[in-house]
Order: C-alpha cells, then sequence, then structure tokens
C-alpha cells in the first residue's frame, strides 16, 4: 500500500517535472509550488559560460528522469572537464608557468556535505574525486599528491601528462615573454560552477577548472573553496564564482551570496553586493573579471559580473538559455 502511495506519488511527480503546470512567477525564477502538502519545485540548473550549454543537457538528462540533482551537477560538469575546446576546465586546459596542467573542483549539498581536490594532476574527473572525498573520507579538502594517491587507491585511471595541442601552443607563445597577467574574459574565464534545484526541493552544486593560466605551480583559486568559489545551503540557496579567484577568496564570494539571501536579498541582489564588495577590495578593477550565479530555494535566480562578457546558462522544463550577464561596467 505504502509502495503504491509512493509509486503514485512518483509517477504525479515525474509528470508534474514533463508537463508545464501553473507556478507562480517570481522575479525571473519560477517559484516553489506544492503538491499533498509537500514541496514540489520545478527542477533547474544553471551554469557558468557558453559550455553550460553542453553541461546543463547532460544534467538535465538525470533531472528529467527524476534524478538527484546531485548526480546531475557531477555528471553535467564532467562533460566541460572532457570537452577539447574548453581551455580552464579539466586536463585539456592550460597548464601552470611550469607547463604542468593542475586541476580545482569541488561539490557541494543543500545538508552541507562537501569535498573538494585542489593542485591535483592527472586525473580526467576532479569532480568525480571530490564528490569521493565528501561521500568516502571524513575531510573536505585534499590536495597535491595526497589527492592524487587517494584517486589511484579509488581505482581512477592517471592520465598521460601531455598538454593538448591548444594549451602546447598556448603555453610555447607565452612562453617568449612568460609574463603572467590575467586577461578579462579571454584566458580567464572558463570555470564551470553548476548550480540547480531538483524536483523534491534538494539543491546542490558544482565546481570545476584549471585554474587561471601561467598561474604559479602550487597557486590554487576559488573553486575548490568550499564557501569561495561555492556554497550551498539547502535552507536558502545557492552560489557559485567565475573569475579571478584571488578576488572571489577575499570576500568569501559564494558564501557572502547565499547569507546576503538568508537575510531576505534576491539572488540578483545578493550576486550584485558581492559584486561591490568584490570592487571596494580589488586593487585592480580594470584588470579583474568575477562573475557570480545565485538560485534560491525558491527556484528564483540571478547573476552579475564586473566586466560585461559574462553570460551563463539556464535549463528550466524543457527549455534551455544562454543568457548576458548585467555587469558593472557596461
Ligand atoms: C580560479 N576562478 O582558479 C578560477 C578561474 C576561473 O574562469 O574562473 N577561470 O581563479
Amino acid at each position: 500500500m505504502k509502495s503504491r502511495r509512493s509509486f503514485i506519488q512518483k509517477s504525479l511527480l515525474s509528470s508534474l517535472m514533463l508537463a508545464p503546470f501553473s507556478s507562480k512567477v517570481s522575479g525571473i525564477g519560477i517559484s516553489k509550488n506544492t503538491f499533498n502538502g509537500q514541496r514540489v519545485s520545478q527542477p533547474q540548473v544553471i551554469s557558468t559560460w557558453n559550455h553550460g550549454m553542453a553541461a546543463n543537457d547532460k544534467a538535465w538528462e538525470i533531472l528529467s528522469a527524476d534524478g538527484n540533482i546531485l548526480d546531475a551537477v557531477e555528471e553535467g560538469v564532467k562533460v566541460t572537464e572532457v570537452d577539447k575546446n574548453v581551455f580552464s576546465v579539466g586536463l585539456n586546459g592550460i597548464p601552470d608557468r611550469e607547463g604542468i596542467v593542475t586541476l580545482d573542483a569541488s561539490i557541494m549539498k543543500g545538508d552541507g556535505s562537501c569535498g573538494a581536490v585542489a593542485f591535483l594532476r592527472q586525473i580526467k574527473h576532479p569532480i568525480t574525486l571530490a564528490r569521493m572525498v565528501m561521500e568516502k573520507t571524513p575531510h573536505v579538502l585534499l590536495v597535491g599528491e595526497g589527492a592524487r594517491q587517494f584517486a589511484i587507491q579509488e581505482g581512477m585511471q592517471l592520465e598521460e601528462e601531455v598538454l593538448s595541442p591548444n594549451a602546447s601552443k598556448a603555453y610555447e607563445n607565452w612562453k617568449i615573454n612568460a609574463k603572467y597577467k590575467p586577461i578579462i574574459n579571454v584566458e580567464n574565464h572558463d570555470t564551470i560552477g553548476m548550480i540547480g534545484i531538483d524536483a523534491t526541493g534538494e539543491m546542490a552544486g558544482s565546481c570545476t577548472t584549471s585554474g587561471l593560466g601561467y598561474k604559479m605551480h602550487g597557486r590554487v583559486g576559488d573553486s575548490p573553496i568550499i564557501g569561495a568559489g561555492l556554497f550551498v545551503d539547502g535552507e536558502v540557496g545557492a552560489a557559485t564564482a567565475t573569475g579571478l579567484g584571488e578576488e572571489v577568496i577575499r570576500i568569501c564570494g559564494a558564501f557572502l551570496i547565499v547569507e546576503l539571501m538568508r537575510q531576505g536579498r534576491t539572488p540578483q541582489e545578493a550576486c550584485e553586493e558581492a559584486v561591490k564588495r568584490a570592487i571596494a577590495k580589488s586593487k585592480d578593477l580594470k584588470n579583474t573579471q568575477i562573475g557570480f550565479l545565485a538560485i534560491n530555494k525558491e527556484g528564483d535566480f540571478g547573476a552579475f559580473s564586473i566586466q560585461p562578457g559574462f553570460n551563463y546558462a539556464h535549463h528550466h522544463k524543457a527549455k534551455q538559455s544562454l543568457v548576458d550577464s548585467n555587469s558593472w561596467f557596461k
């Protein structure tokens, strides 16, 4: 009887996910709905940059088959981690100044569970390793050789340490002057951060990157730092960041946004406030880009960046769109 009831509820949930149903539009996002007194959200995912489109498509396959948001945000960004045309995520990324690709990633659930890896070499899917840190260890963050050893222990294969043809060409060019200067929206625009909500109202997020091209060996950015590049609290919402990680870490960007939402700001207002905070602390504003994405538990979402050029992919119902974020500078 109980299983029949849960079957009926599950089927109803699935049909609600597929068929458009009346929902109140609030802000630019979609508000929550209830069914039999239980919260029924319309699942959605939001991801940074153009490559978020393909990542969201994968996440959507999972969400639309009644899958959970944690699987969706992991599988979604795995698409980007192996995309040969993306130069700052995964092993096809631009190397550090020693010519070595090192990867950072984090994953977080609405209940506060989280895992991350940083300064990781030779692993194809750092996001999966971050999830293993969360699920299989008593720790949150493993770095460098320890993270690689953990991957081996978990049966992951070490990839050969060779630069992709594009990364190799770029590195050879860079070596001519060997000067490091982040270039807004060209060199340092490619981290994928994905945040979302599933039909049961669960929230989760993921963030994965090869970090800034030509960084110092050992440099770690904001993406694997819980509260900087990613933060999720299922009672409130989720946020993720892209851009110059040092500036995001300085203001605990993603945590700040979630806390602002907790205090009643909309996701859009919270992203704008976090950008203002970063601007106030920045020493070289003209050469700094940061982009934030946020979603609250009602499903309203927002985005804001310092410089123009930041965009994000939003998948909701059967519809996917690529949206240009508003920015501080026009
Ligand atoms: C970092 N935030 O390592 C990352 C880089 C990035 O788009 O976002 N690139 O600082």
